[in-house]
């Protein structure tokens, strides 16, 4: 009923005429319409071939984000944000099929022989009326070895003009890192953060785990987050965006990305325990 599967990807669809695409190229959602309108920004010059990681939709970020300094070889050789989002995964279940909502299962495939370790990783997507939640499921498969990882959803969050929009949630002396700054780590004043330059700072902890986004235009999203604890924003204006390549022209201007994650460290598993890292957006 709501779940169509083409050669490469899935398509999900509720009575109320809400969507959403995932490429199994990375799991990477690539669209999900809400109200009519399309909640995702992907880049018109994106590779959506498998050769590249998808510019926009929600990039899957695992085993790492960025690796903490000193992290171990099979770790500190891998490119920025891991290889999860260039793997292809495979449709795994169909959770629930019904009317009002539908929730499927995407698997990951075996790491590559460089990184030796035995976890299985698991990718939920569940659409709503008016939310999408997207969950990573990582268990740590060795009887012996503790597992350590980073994970983080990579959200493009499409809107209308990202000079018009209002960030809020995040506490004051939330502490974070500033990428643009040389990654200095910095204190929320607690207000309201607009894009008025290039920004790029993973926020640890965030007390609330909920982030709201006013597009400027009467919409806008609410973004929830649990098991992931730290949030990166980014947005490059387009001082730095205009050097991404597969970056469309002016596409800066039309999405903001807010990134649940566990980033700030490494999350540590025993053998046999699961973390679950969930986002739960909500378009407003
Ligand atoms: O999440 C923010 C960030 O790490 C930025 O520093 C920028 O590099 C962005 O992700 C895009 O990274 P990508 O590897 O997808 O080009």
């Amino acid at each position: 009923m709501g779940v169509t599967e083409t050669a490469k990807s899935v398509i999900i669809n509720t009575a109320s005429g809400s969507s959403a695409e995932i490429y199994l190229f990375g799991a990477t959602v690539t669209s999900w319409k809400a109200g009519g309108k399309e909640r995702l920004f992907v880049s018109s010059k994106s590779a959506l071939d498998g050769s590249k990681p998808i510019r926009g939709g929600i990039p899957v970020c695992f085993p790492i984000f960025g690796p903490p300094p000193s992290s171990p070889a099979e770790y500190a050789s891998l490119s920025q944000h891991g290889f999860a989002r260039n793997q292809t995964w495979k449709l795994d279940k169909i959770v629930m099929d019904r009317p009002e909502g539908v929730s499927i299962r995407f698997l990951a495939p075996s790491p590559p022989s460089s990184f030796q370790h035995a976890y299985k990783l698991a990718y939920v997507v569940t659409l709503t009326e008016h939310q999408l939640s997207t969950d990573v499921h990582i268990v740590n498969e060795s009887e012996e070895q503790e597992f350590k990882f980073q994970a983080l959803l990579h959200s493009y969050l499409a809107i209308p003009d990202s000079s018009k929009i209002k960030i809020t949630g995040i506490d004051k002396q939330t502490n974070y890192k500033d990428k643009i700054l040389d990654g200095q780590i910095l204190q929320s004043d607690g207000g309201e953060l607009v894009i008025d330059k290039p920004i790029d700072r993973v926020y640890q902890k965030v007390p609330s785990q909920e982030i709201h986004v006013d597009d400027g235009a009467g919409s806008g999203f609410k973004v929830r987050f649990r098991g992931f604890e730290d949030c990166t924003i980014w947005n490059p204006t387009e001082e730095v965006g205009k050097n991404i390549a597969d970056m469309e022209d002016k596409g800066w201007e039309r999405y903001v990305c807010i990134e649940p994650g566990y980033v700030r460290e490494f999350k540590t598993l025993a053998p046999g325990e699961e973390f679950i890292g969930q986002q739960i957006i909500t378009a407003l």
